[in-house]
């Protein structure tokens, strides 16, 4: 499903006539996972445009929710959204959406749902329970989405297999490891995250 398509300026031909300019496919992906999981990373790493970000300083308020173990260092979060954008190819961009990561903004999802092609769940493997929820949700409203494994430095590295038996993932769903601050890692994983969304919904296709 396209989420929309940006207009360029037509090239004119020889004989007057505008020649139509590539417009690119402009798609919509999410990003989701669990708190401090790099989605903000993620987007931020890929971004052409300046990311817009809806960060705040984590609350004393928020601390019993806001659960920063395994976070050290952590100390905004995002509240509403991130947004980016990247131009995969010449003729695709994608509109990157980051989700809240915490329980209690889940009544944003739905909307942020509203006309995505696909989403990544990033997972970290020291507490993957963390993303069970992200997947949970794309399986039951039938969003083509892939996992795909944030490997911090020092996280304890586990067999693909392994991970996959932990989220009980179907084996359609693909699982790829990737770094989220890496623009070249996370731009693989967009274009998996594309590719395997088209193949599940022949629809979206040109
Ligand atoms: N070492 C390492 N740190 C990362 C990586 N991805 C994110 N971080 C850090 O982990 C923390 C949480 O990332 P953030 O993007 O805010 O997580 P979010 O809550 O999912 O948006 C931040 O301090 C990041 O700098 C990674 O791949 N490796
Ligand atoms: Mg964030």
């Amino acid at each position: 499903m396209a989420y929309g398509r940006s207009s360029r300026l037509q090239a004119v031909g020889g004989t007057g006539t505008p020649i139509a300019a590539v417009e690119p496919l402009a798609l919509k992906i999410l990003v989701a996972g669990g708190f401090g999981v790099g989605k903000t990373t993620l987007v931020g790493a890929v971004s052409e445009i300046r990311p817009l970000r809806t960060e705040e300083r984590l609350s004393e308020a928020g601390a019993p929710v806001d659960d920063t173990s395994g976070v050290p260092g952590k100390h905004t979060t995002t509240v509403a959204m991130d947004f980016g954008r990247i131009t995969l190819r010449e003729d695709l961009v994608l509109y990157l959406f980051g989700t809240p990561g915490q329980d209690r903004f889940w009544f944003l999802w739905d909307e942020l749902a509203q006309g995505a092609l696909g989403a990544v769940v990033l997972a970290d493997t020291r507490r993957l329970e963390d993303c069970f929820a992200a997947v949970d949700y794309f399986e039951r409203r039938g969003i083509p989405f892939l996992v795909a494994v944030n490997c911090f430095d020092g996280a304890q590295r586990h067999p693909a297999p392994t991970v996959r038996a932990a989220l009980d993932l179907d084996p359609h769903v693909p699982l790829v490891l990737c770094d989220a601050r890496s623009r070249d890692s996370v731009k693989e994983v967009l274009a998996g995250v594309v590719e395997h969304a088209l193949v599940r919904r022949p629809s979206a296709r040109r």
